[in-house]
């Protein structure tokens, strides 16, 4: 349960002048334990720490690396571009063609608003929301993350149908209490709300698929009772579609499920690995952004050229690639095997998988929502992460993320993936 030297001494250092030595929190292994390592090098589907060891990677840096780590198109890119300059605060060809690349790939996305990270995406298309429909209440779920807005760091409150509770400190309990948080895959909880409160909903927002509580996937028929019940109260259907948007299909997950929701959110794989987030849907909506409508949202980086240009790069390569139909037989590949492999084990499991998005839950239990992930044996995570990252495999640091595959992972790599599994399961 250890990093190597250097990576030690390097997080003893962050520690004193980066809060938990991490700039983002997951990084910080807590759910799992131990100090995580540093990484010097990474490319295709292999990153390499500080201290020389290597592992095969399934995160992918949470969803952006696609193709892999240093797709050389995207380097090359990113390169090429950055000799004409990297930021202007001014518009660039580049934002008109990603502006016309996510309205070709996304039938829902009448008009697009580039910014630079996921959390901007969701905490913009909140207030648009509000801004469009004039209404303040907002409808998120258990287990759903949306990045780290106000409106959106809220949890169930004690009063569950009436109005959320801060989830972090520095919330006001006044924003909190604009946003209503229920139980994902609850039709009844959904209607029942909808039937109190309806005209005063200004939207729900909700993760597509919900990968941010282990991979939980909607039972049949729940989005489009979100769907139908968001039309009928004139409330508004936000899609987050940062993990899953361009990952899983060129229209997502709105693609698969034939969903059309009022407004999505990307990030991630359109930025090719560079910082980038993006809304969009409806004209009608969108038209009531500055300057044209009255709803503020700026970003002195928004649509820069250096990230227009990777993620570009980036989808077209996935495009040319035809990366799903590959992404989907690498993730049947994996999947397969572990589905074999945990039976003849006799390891309580459950897989979840769309696409190159996995999570493997250590239960018997049906997976339904954030609650069934909880119930997982959460011990024996721990020890088969560590027992996978001392022999180079390196999984989600937690079992409440979801893992990736890229175009760079191999058969080759999925096969000995499974060997260290084998071995590992065999030890705990
Ligand atoms: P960012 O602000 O981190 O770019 O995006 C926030 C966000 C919004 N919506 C969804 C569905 C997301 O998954 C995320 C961020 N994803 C996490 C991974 N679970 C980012 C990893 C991290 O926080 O370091």
């Amino acid at each position: 349960m250890s990093s190597g030297a250097l990576s030690q001494k390097l997080f003893a250092t962050a520690r004193e002048m980066i809060p938990g030595g991490v700039n983002s929190p997951v990084r910080a292994f807590r759910n799992v334990g131990g100090e995580p390592f540093f990484v010097r090098r990474a490319k295709g589907s292999r990153i390499e720490d500080v201290d020389g060891k290597t592992y095969i990677d399934y995160i992918g840096s949470w969803g952006p690396n696609i193709l892999g780590h240093a797709p050389t198109v995207v380097t090359n890119t990113i390169h090429e571009v950055a000799k004409d300059g990297v930021s202007f605060g001014i518009p660039n060809p580049f934002e008109v063609e990603m502006a016309r690349t996510v309205t070709d790939w996304v039938p829902s996305v009448e008009k697009v608003r580039m910014c630079n990270s996921g959390t901007e995406a969701t905490m913009s298309a909140i207030r648009l929301a509000r801004g469009f429909t004039g209404r303040d209440l907002i409808v998120k779920f258990d287990g759903c993350y949306h990045g780290h807005s106000d409106s959106l760091l809220v949890a169930a409150g004690s009063g569950a149908l009436t109005h959320g509770e801060p989830d972090s400190a520095g919330v006001p309990a006044d924003f909190a209490r604009n946003t209503v948080v229920l139980p994902y895959n609850s039709p009844e909880a959904l209607e029942a709300l909808f039937a109190e409160k309806g005209e005063c909903i200004a939207a729900v927002i909700v993760e597509s698929y919900p990968a941010n509580a282990g991979f939980v996937l909607p039972q049949a028929g729940y989005l489009d009772l979100l769907s139908s019940l968001t039309k009928k109260h004139g409330s508004l259907l936000i899609f987050d579609e940062v993990m899953t948007g361009f990952r899983l299909g060129k229209a997502g997950v709105q693609g698969l499920e034939n969903i059309t929701p009022d407004l999505s959110c990307f990030g991630k794989v359109i930025g090719g690995g560079l910082p980038v987030g993006a809304f969009g849907g409806r004209a009608e909506v969108m038209d009531q952004l500055a300057p044209d409508g009255p709803v503020y949202q700026a970003g002195t980086l928004s649509g820069n050229p250096l990230a227009m240009a990777a993620g570009l790069a980036q989808l077209k390569e996935l495009d040319k690639a035809s990366g799903y139909p590959r992404l989907e037989q690498l993730g049947a590949h994996f999947e397969n095997g572990l589905r074999t492999l945990l039976s003849e084990k006799g390891v309580p499991h459950r897989i979840n998988r769309v696409g190159s998005m996995f999570c493997l839950f250590f239960t018997d239990r049906e997976i339904v929502n954030v609650e069934d992930v909880m119930k997982q044996d959460l011990e024996f995570f721990r020890k088969f992460f560590w027992g996978c990252l001392d022999k180079g495999i390196y999984l989600a640091p937690s079992p409440y993320e979801t893992g990736f595959l890229s175009l760079a992972h191999t058969e080759a790599d999925l096969d000995d993936t499974l060997g260290v599994f084998d071995e590992v399961l065999g030890s705990i």
